[in-house]
């Protein structure tokens, strides 16, 4: 993979982006699945940075029900921006543990500081280009890739700089298989490349990746993977807060990151709404440590 051999792990345990409370502890989910000692058995140097702070408000906060929690997640963006970004200053590999998919525009904007163009791969069942004026249901980790893109409330993509922004044209979605009209038309008018499962199935997974790598990689600096397990099908991911039938087997997943360890492009990473709450026995953590360590470079002989 990257040439990096150190790996910061910074946990974001944050809920408040999505409405099924106990996603905030999948930081310990994955720590429990051994992220750690199964990173450092691939020659990795592991640092492990603990978890971030998040502020436990009372109510929706000054937004409303349109943007739950702004302020709150907000801060946790801004505050993981600047861990992802020192984290690459050092030369590591920054593995961000969700925590809710909202975090992700805060650690994207944290590899901008670095990296003049980023490529990203959202894996995801959704596409997660919602707005505040489009959002069917006020949560934020709906909205995070279009802040990413700068699309959003202006609070929310200013963080890490309104110049810190992805290009539509280096952004490809994979797995999706639920995406809200709001987000369709968004797509259409950004011209966001989307491999639905569609896709997946009459194309094959090797070449959905070959294109996906093709697209990302060019033009760009590294590229950003940003893993939602609900991009896995229900079956195989039990524990995340928004299943949607019809997703990715396993095999279809690790084929995925193995052809991305193979092209030896992505700089940093996010592993996103693993929920121990409505899991089986950590299935959902220990499947998401198997997907990273093939990204990392684990081979079978
Ligand atoms: B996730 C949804 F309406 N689109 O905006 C929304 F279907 O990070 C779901 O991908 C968002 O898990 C799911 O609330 C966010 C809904
Ligand atoms: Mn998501
Ligand atoms: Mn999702
Ligand atoms: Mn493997």
């Amino acid at each position: 993979m990257a040439k990096t051999k150190d790996i910061s792990l910074i946990g974001v345990p944050i809920d408040l982006g999505a409405d099924r409370r106990g996603v905030d502890m999948g930081p310990s989910a994955l720590r429990v699945a051994a992220i750690e000692s199964r990173l450092a058995s691939l020659g990795y140097t592991v640092h492990d940075e603990g978890d971030l702070v998040v502020r436990r408000p009372s109510g929706y906060g000054a937004f409303g029900p349109k943007l739950k929690f702004l302020e709150e997640i907000g801060a946790v963006c801004d505050e993981l921006h600047r861990n992802v970004s020192s984290a690459m200053e050092r030369g590591r590999f920054p593995l961000v543990l969700g925590g809710d998919h909202s975090l992700a525009f805060g650690s994207i904007s944290g590899v901008l500081q670095h990296k003049r163009s980023v490529g990203v791969i959202w894996f995801d069942a959704h596409a997660d280009l919602n707005t505040d004026e489009t959002s069917p249901s006020g949560n934020i980790h709906g909205m995070s890739l279009a802040l990413a893109l700068g699309i959003g409330h202006p609070k929310l993509t200013a963080i890490g700089g309104v110049d810190k922004k992805i290009d539509p044209s280096k952004v490809v979605i994979v797995g999706a298989r639920s995406i809200d009209p709001g987000e369709r038309k968004l797509i259409r008018e950004l011209g966001i490349k989307v491999f639905s499962m569609h896709d997946i199935d009459r194309l094959g997974m090797t070449r959905v990746m070959e294109e996906t790598i093709d697209i990302v990689r060019d033009g760009t600096d590294g590229v950003h993977l940003s893993l939602d397990l609900d991009g896995l099908d229900p079956e195989e991911a039990p524990g995340v807060g928004t299943p949607v039938i019809g997703g990715m087997t396993y095999r279809e997943g690790h084929l995925a990151m193995e052809l991305l360890s193979e092209a030896g492009c992505v700089v940093s990473m996010d592993i996103v709404e693993v929920n121990p709450i409505l899991d089986h026995r950590n299935k959902t953590a220990l499947v998401a440590v198997e997907l990273a360590a093939s990204l990392l470079g684990e081979r079978i002989l």
